[in-house]
């Protein structure tokens, strides 16, 4: 096939890909997107686990660029379900046309920049090959499976899932021994209802983690309403929180408080559910006595649940609370009640392999029919490294990362010319609400290529030295508490041979806008203009 050539190539057809195809748009600029999957979402096309939902309320987790589209749609339930995240995007799509921009199931494997022409030729898979003058990877930060390195796992007889690549046709369980590998979110959120389908259930939990409670529920109508009447201050509300979320923090310290005060904060914020618990006290991710108590408050719910004491015990975690994403579950503990259920702990002796009929722990082999590895992602970094991205001088993305990665505002880098991330490493993005951060950063982009078109310039490319200071910065502000103390995907702990170095931005929503207007204001400081 011959090259087409575009003003800018965006890579990815998730929420962020496809606003920032709109925004592109409106700029009259020539466009097209990539998207490997075979319709837009992103993340909710690839991740259909049973019970994979939003863990962020969805009156908060949607655009809020286009007020009629935020007013006319209707979300079924407190935290969606991925098929009405799905059943979002595609309305989305359709709503301002993007498909016919869009080219699916074309995966990206290389770009390469030409510092003569200034022009990237980007190679798909199928050897389409694309030329643009930007090129965008709105890639997403959990999007790159991490496939465990387990002896044996290709020699598995019966199927084997990895929760991030879920078929499209419906999984039958029923009648089957199943096992899950991992503890994390994904398997949080799949495990009851595999348990209730399934014949029997092994869970191989390596870490256990905290899960709060969901109380999700359908939508209340008088409450869609009220937010729908007052969304434009809500979602600015929302912006002066550090991550972006409609939640009301307490500065104050856990240790000026008496117990029974405690208790009543925590048991408040259990009952309202979801990511929002750590908002009771300032203290909670900086001082390691007032985490234990927030930690133990979650321990003793975690007992409560769980009839059986042992394994009650065994579920508890012991690490920081919030130092990893925390989970937000629907009845995730209870299914331990059930007969059909064990908990095999692989954290001290890890799975010795995988065999063709199942599992093998601890000298023994666990029998099963179907493999689930809801092992997470190689998050923030992945989606970028594994495409052979050549920058200036054929500076290669994945060597110049190898022992961690460093970006101007996880936006752009240094040697690779108008290639923008969004959401990249360096960027609050999943220590926030993710919406709302994806169209900051495609709002800025959008900027940033219109002033480029404006101004005609042919490259724009973060300086050197604002680079290293802003990564300095990230790295600083990820030291600063208790957010690393924990081997996280946050640091790349979770993916063997990872550099582990603080991937996310830890300043909070206010602070990054704040520094990305103020770019902006300063004739974009610490971009080149060529
Ligand atoms: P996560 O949160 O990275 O969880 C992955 C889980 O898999 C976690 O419990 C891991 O244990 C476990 N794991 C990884 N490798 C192994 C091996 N080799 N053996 C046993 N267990 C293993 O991914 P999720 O998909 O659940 O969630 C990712 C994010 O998506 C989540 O934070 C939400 O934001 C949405 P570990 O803790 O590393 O010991």
């Amino acid at each position: 096939m011959s090259a087409r050539e575009y003003d800018v190539v965006i890579v990815g057809a998730g929420f962020a890909g496809m606003y920032l195809l709109h925004r592109v748009r409106r700029l009259g600029m020539s466009v097209r997107v990539l998207e490997q999957g075979s319709d837009v979402g992103g993340t909710w096309y690839w991740n259909r686990y049973p019970g994979a939902r939003c863990d962020v309320e969805s009156m908060q987790y949607s655009y809020q660029f286009d007020d009629d589209l935020q007013q006319e749609w209707h979300w079924p339930e407190r935290y969606s379900a991925q098929p009405d995240i799905l059943k979002y995007a595609q309305h989305v799509a359709d709503r301002f046309d993007l498909r016919k921009d869009i080219d699916f199931e074309m995966r990206l494997a290389s770009a390469h920049f030409d510092e003569e022409s200034a022009i990237w030729t980007l190679k798909a898979e199928d050897d389409t090959v694309t030329m643009a003058r930007f090129f965008v990877m709105a890639t997403g930060c959990l999007s790159a499976p991490n496939w465990p390195k387990i002896e044996g796992l290709k020699s598995f007889a019966g199927p084997t899932y990895h929760t991030a690549l879920w078929p499209h046709e419906k999984v039958v369980f029923s009648g089957k021994r199943v096992a899950v590998i991992g503890t994390g979110s994904s398997a949080i959120q799949s495990i009851p209802h595999i348990a209730r389908e399934a014949t029997h259930l092994t869970v191989f939990q390596r870490t256990p983690n905290y899960a709060i409670p969901a109380h999700n529920r359908e939508m209340d109508p008088e409450l869609e309403k009220e937010i729908k009447t007052h969304y434009p201050t809500m979602r600015a509300r929302a912006k002066t929180t550090s991550g972006g979320l409609d939640v009301v923090y307490n500065q104050g310290s856990i240790h000026d408080a008496t117990p029974d005060e405690r208790n009543s904060a925590f048991e408040r914020n259990w009952q309202r559910g979801g990511l929002g618990f750590m908002s009771a006290y300032g203290d909670l991710m900086v001082d390691q006595s007032a985490n234990e108590i927030a930690a133990e408050f979650v321990r003793n719910k975690i007992r409560e649940r769980v009839k059986d004491p042992q394994t009650a015990e065994r579920l508890c975690p012991r690490n920081v609370i919030g130092a990893k994403r925390l989970c937000v579950d629907i009845g995730y503990y209870e299914t331990y009640n059930r007969d059909n259920v064990d908990l095999v702990d692989v954290g001290a002796a890890p799975i010795e392999k995988i065999t063709p009929e199942g599992v093998r722990a601890h000298g023994r082999l666990y029998e099963v029919d179907a493999l689930i590895i809801a092992t997470g992602f190689d998050a923030m970094t992945g989606a970028l490294t594994r495409v052979d991205i050549r920058g200036r001088d054929d500076a290669s993305l994945a060597e110049r990362w190898k022992d961690g990665p460093s970006t101007y505002l996880g936006l752009a880098m240094h040697e690779f010319p108008n290639l923008f991330t969004v959401t990249g490493p360096g960027s609050p993005s999943v220590f926030s609400n993710m919406l709302p951060t994806i169209e900051q950063h495609v709002d800025w982009i959008a900027d940033c290529l219109g002033h480029a078109k404006s101004q005609g310039f042919k490259t724009v490319e973060a300086e050197a030295n604002a680079e290293q200071d802003w990564w300095a910065h990230c790295q600083e502000l990820g030291n600063i508490g208790l957010k690393t103390v924990t081997d996280s995907w946050y640091v790349g702990a979770n993916v063997s041979g990872k550099a582990r170095v603080f991937l996310p931005y830890f300043g909070g929503i206010p602070a990054y806008f704040k520094k990305c207007e103020e770019v902006v204001e300063n004739g974009y400081e610490g971009f080149a203009f060529r």
